[in-house]
């Protein structure tokens, strides 16, 4: 592999379990020369998370629990504490409740829409006010969305406008760090299949429907959207910020 990322430190927040695109990632910007950084959400996720940080070159790991203001003062402070100043960071989870992602969008709760966008699109915004200390001038923010965000795609409902929200901070984010270079951008990734997509009903509809209709007749994996990851957190997109990139095998541009 290439060293496109060799002297680079990445950290690297949503890896659940090996099929999560986190993990596709973290491997990715490993393979390039990146030095990693990982989070894991509490003790449920911590084994795996510590499995593949020892897999990856002994990378650095921590807990963080982004719905949580003091876990992300935490965060930092390990950072610091382990002397790890930051190129790039990868912002890859989402949370809402399962009956949320069924059904009418109407009958969202006011708890659930409120969870999901807090989770789901305020910790960007929290975590690159906490973390913008320990990031390096010209450094890079990305963060995994969906089409869900300008469709109304079915049974997504409260995620798709917590990824719209999302897409929205991406744009502003953009507009404030890049007095310092930094670069903040939004992978719209085709479905893929994890723990959390595996939430939204009718799954299994969406990845056939993409394999049939997208122009490149299939599905994306993991390591497609890891791919385009490293081109991010790379210099080669040195003049690309506040932008959301299709990875998707083309399914967003077809009509009828
Ligand atoms: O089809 C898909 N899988 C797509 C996913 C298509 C397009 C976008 N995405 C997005 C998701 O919305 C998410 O933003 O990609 C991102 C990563 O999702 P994933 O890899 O599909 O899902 P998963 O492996 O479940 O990882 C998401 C993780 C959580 O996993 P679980 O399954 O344990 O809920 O997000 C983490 C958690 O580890 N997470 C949190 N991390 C810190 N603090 C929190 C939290 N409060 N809540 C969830």
């Amino acid at each position: 592999m290439s060293g496109l990322l060799s002297g680079k430190t990445a950290l690297v927040m949503g890896v659940a379990n090996r099929w999560s695109i986190a993990t596709a990632i973290a491997k990715a910007l490993h393979a390039h020369g990146a030095r990693l950084a990982l989070t894991y959400e509490g003790e449920r996720t911590k084994d795996e998370v510590e499995k593949l940080a020892a897999e990856l070159g002994g990378a650095f790991s921590t807990q963080c629990d982004v719905a949580k203001d003091e876990s992300l003062v935490a965060l930092r402070s390990a950072l610091e504490g382990a002397n790890l100043r930051l190129d790039t960071l990868v912002h890859s989870l989402a949370f809402a409740r399962k009956e949320e992602l069924g059904g009418k969008y109407y009958a969202t709760s006011r708890s659930g829409f409120n969870l999901a966008l807090d989770i789901s699109a305020y910790s960007l915004v929290a975590l690159c006010r906490e973390l913008s200390a320990v990031m390096n001038d010209n450094g890079s923010v990305m963060a995994m969305t969906y089409l869900g965000s300008v469709r109304a795609v079915q049974n997504y409902n409260v995620m798709g406008v917590a990824k719209a929200a999302l897409e929205a901070s991406v744009r502003y984010l953009a507009a404030d760090m890049g007095e310092r270079g930094i670069r903040v951008n939004g992978i719209s990734a085709g479905p893929i299949k994890t723990a959390s997509a595996r939430a939204v009903s009718g799954f299994s509809n969406i990845l056939s429907e993409v394999a049939q209709r997208a122009p490149l007749r299939r599905n994306v994996a993991a390591e497609d959207v890891a791919n385009v990851a490293v081109f991010f957190a790379s210099d080669l997109s040195s003049a690309v910020t506040g932008h959301v990139l299709y990875v998707d095998a083309g399914y967003s541009i077809i009509g009828i």
